[in-house]
């Protein structure tokens, strides 16, 4: 279909280009997603990260999984990738010396726990322990620049990954922007964040990237001419980014759209 979202098409268009696969702490070939729905593990309580909860995997989506902590309700299931170091096998934690613990809002009575416990377990199908991955390691150092593209999960709204890019950069951390968003999703993060992929990734992974947003124009980088202007103080001109030239392709997008004007007669 021809509004279908390309990285391609959209890289010629924006003058921009991906930031390189070493820029991140993902594998350069995505883990294989092997998990199942149903099956349980062990995962950190994002709610309360020191405690180690009984998780369902309720969804699978490119190399990542959805899960949903056992004694918790269905709004706050939340999205890990298959090499993430928040996920371990059922029994990790008994092996280390540890208790599986509640989850945060445990819907019943805290002396339930260990009967819970038991019974979510009981007859459930565990994942192995070769469908967890190794975490990737850290690239060295914080290669990304301004006006590099990547695809970007959008915190707010965790099922998402978006077309984005790199706002601003200070030390070891990157601001990331959401393409066609104005600002309301913006986020600082680490260079190292596993938030944050090479473009092309969904696309290998079988996960769903969605399209830019259209509440702003899709705007030129003009990332070149930038730096070859004398440097000025930070934060005196407008980011790369912030420059509108409204591209011909958002124009269509945008205009099919439109909805009729109030006053039409
Ligand atoms: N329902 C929300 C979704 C916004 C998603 C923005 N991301 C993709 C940057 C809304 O329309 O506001």
């Amino acid at each position: 279909q021809s509004d279908e979202f390309h990285w391609e098409n959209y890289l010629k268009e924006t003058g921009s280009l991906g930031a390189p696969s070493e820029c991140f702490r993902q594998s350069k070939v995505p883990p294989a997603n092997e998990f199942k729905v149903g099956m349980k593990l062990e995962a950190h309580d994002p709610r309360n990260m020191t405690s180690i909860c009984v998780a369902t995997v309720v969804g699978i989506t490119g190399a990542r999984l959805r899960l949903r902590l056992d004694g918790s309700d269905n709004r706050n299931d939340f999205w890990r990738l298959v090499d993430s170091p928040d996920i371990q096998p059922i029994g990790t934690c008994e092996k280390e010396g540890d208790l599986l613990q509640p989850p945060l809002g445990y819907q019943m009575n805290a002396s339930s726990w260990p009967m819970f416990l038991l019974r979510t377990l009981n007859g459930s199908e565990m994942a192995p322990a070769t469908l967890f991955k190794k975490e990737p390691p850290k690239p060295p150092l914080n290669n990304f620049k301004v006006g590099m593209k990547l695809e970007a999960i959008d915190k707010k709204n965790p099922y998402m990954i978006c077309p984005a890019t790199i706002g601003d950069v200070k030390g070891d951390e990157i601001y990331i922007t959401f393409d066609g968003w104005s600002g309301a999703f913006d986020y600082w993060c680490k260079y190292d964040c596993r938030d944050i992929f090479p473009v092309g990734w969904c696309r290998l992974t079988g996960d769903v990237l969605q399209p830019p947003g259209t509440q702003v124009p899709i705007t030129k980088s003009i990332a070149k001419t930038q730096s070859s202007l004398p440097k000025a103080a930070p934060h005196s001109m407008p980011s790369p980014q912030k420059t509108a030239i409204i591209l011909p392709t958002q124009q269509i997008r945008k205009s099919s759209r439109i909805k009729p004007p109030l006053h039409t007669s």
